[in-house]
């Protein structure tokens, strides 16, 4: 009587009811290079189950079972042992005997290349190798997928927890697959930035560009120009609150990020969009009248003032802070929309950009308009066109510029779906879920070199996007097909098969309060 009592107060986990059928292994989003199921090869999760690693792989281990922990209710220790063939297992290296065993070294475990994975699942054991740690990451996301809904609840449930019988091996068709988030338009704190990369993370996106200043606001903290953030930060579209980063917040962000294999890539929007930046400091202006904040939605009216000295002292020391916060490679400085600035002032603006970039030791990203100026060799340029030639941007990719395609009419995940959506813009067209999958970034722009692309990114623009909700409505479904084109081989696009894959997700985002738009072009069980 008293064991009833104590599991009637949930004090031991749920007892197991109905069967559980295991998600197939062939469900998965984006689809993997190759998926051999097994029969009678299932695997069940149970209160014995005990999660191994290698010392690569303990936080891989740790992030599966903090979510298993929750829904199942069991323990599932982590044990950095390095074991493999009962229990879940997470390390390095390519499991062959005969082979060189750990390839951590050469980050090259047998093909996987730096973020290829293999997945076995057998009755006693599931197994996640890779060269590298971001190859566990991107294992772990398919395992994640593999796991029955219930297992995304955020208390424990009745189980059972099969996963299906075979082996996945995998690795991304591009080494960039991105996500934009416009900060400045309205402002995301942290909590909603972590919550955003949970969900793009099951996708195997792995570059997060956050949008962090635009005429609207100025969102993250820099100790030299201080006002940037307390004043041109305190406004957001529509008289909405503003706020911003610390560079507390901002190394909060980083971190979460990169325990999901995701590289924060900060912009500073520059010679345009910066209204926020110049209503702060009247100096920077070349009248020296500072403007009023600005809460409306036009582009294209403010400047940067390109032929004073103090731009480039400004640029120097925000950009300088900025690279000494970001580990990763990568400083966006935006250059789009600068029809304030005369194109001659806005090339010798751009020209004279790139080098402080670089001195601060970091690649410039740009959008496409950079290549109007002169690219330095590592530019990389981010084509955000309606139409799928740009003279320009082919020119620059045969010189060596290469590319991240996320072309407005298909990629821009802020615009709407339909005339009747109601968040969203339609500028660049409605992009429905057919559209969003429909182009090969290998093979979209005129005159491109297929290898000059890097790779694809999702942009959401946030003049009509408010709360956590907002963007989950724009990003679900839309994120993971795009998603899908930026990792899987071109010869597994195949859009009825995708739909099916893609209707599959939609239980998992009811359980994880995932708000998606429910897309009618889905047959969402
Ligand atoms: C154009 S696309 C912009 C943004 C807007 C967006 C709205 C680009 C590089 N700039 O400033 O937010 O349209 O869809």
């Amino acid at each position: 009587a008293l064991a009833v009592t104590l599991t009637s107060l949930g004090a031991a986990p749920v007892a197991e009811a109905k069967p559980v059928a295991p998600r197939p292994l062939n469900s998965v989003v984006p689809a993997p290079v190759s998926v051999a199921p097994k029969a009678g090869a299932d695997y069940r999760i149970t209160a014995k189950t005990v999660v191994h690693t290698d010392q690569a792989g303990a936080r891989v281990g740790e992030s599966l079972a903090r979510l298993l922990r929750r829904s199942t209710g069991y323990k599932l220790p982590v044990r950095v042992d390095g074991r493999t063939g009962d229990g879940i297992s997470f390390v390095l290296g390519t499991g062959r005997s005969g082979g060189s065993g750990h390839a951590g070294g050469s980050g090259d475990a047998r093909g996987l290349g730096d973020e290829g994975y293999r997945l076995e699942v057998a009755r006693s054991s599931i197994t996640v190798r890779a060269g590298k740690v971001g190859g566990l990451v991107n294992g772990l996301a398919t395992l994640h997928q593999l796991l029955p809904y219930a297992a995304d609840a955020a208390r424990p449930q009745p189980g059972p927890w099969p996963v299906a019988g075979g082996q996945v091996v995998d690795r991304p068709r591009y080494a960039y697959r991105s996500a934009m988030l416009d900060v400045s338009r309205h402002f995301f704190g942290v909590q909603a930035v972590q919550r955003y990369i949970d969900q793009i993370a099951l996708y195997k996106i792995n570059h997060l560009h956050l949008h962090l200043s635009d005429d609207q606001g100025w969102r993250i903290a820099i100790d030299s120009w201080p006002r940037l953030a307390t004043y041109g930060g305190s406004t957001a579209v529509d008289g909405d609150p503003g706020g911003y980063f610390t560079k507390a917040d901002y190394k909060r962000i980083i971190a979460y990020a990169a325990e999901r294999n995701i590289t924060i890539v900060p912009e500073i929007d520059m010679p345009g969009h910066t209204n926020a930046a110049l209503a702060s400091y009247a100096q920077l202006n070349c009248d020296g009248v500072a403007p009023p904040l600005y809460t409306g939605t036009d582009v294209g009216f403010s400047s940067l003032c390109t032929s004073k000295e103090i731009t480039y002292t400004f640029l120097d020391q925000v950009i300088g802070e900025l690279a000494a916060m970001t580990p990763g490679p990568y400083i966006h400085i935006g250059g789009d929309e600068a029809q304030s600035t005369k194109p001659a002032d806005y090339a010798a603006f751009i020209n004279r950009v790139q080098p402080i970039v670089a001195r601060h030791g970091k690649t410039v990203v740009g959008w496409h308009d950079v290549v109007r100026a002169t690219p330095l060799p590592s530019t990389v340029a981010q084509f955000w066109g309606t139409e799928n030639t740009d003279e320009d941007v082919a020119a620059a990719a045969k010189k060596g510029t290469t590319i991240i395609m996320s072309p407005a009419n298909k990629a821009y995940i802020d615009m709407k779906y339909n005339p009747q959506t109601p968040l969203g813009q339609d500028w660049a067209g409605l992009i429905e879920v057919d559209t969003a999958y429909g182009w090969d970034p290998g093979n979209y722009l005129q005159g491109v070199p297929a290898d000059r692309v890097r790779g694809i990114e999702a942009p959401l623009w946030t003049e009509t996007i408010r709360t956590s909700a907002d963007i989950e409505y724009m990003a679900f479904p839309r994120l993971p097909a795009l998603a899908e084109l930026g990792w899987s081989p071109q010869a597994t696009h195949d859009w009825s098969a995708f739909r099916q894959r893609l209707g599959a997700q939609g239980p998992r985002w009811k359980v994880q309060g995932v708000n998606y738009y429910r897309s009618t072009q889905i047959d969402w069980p």
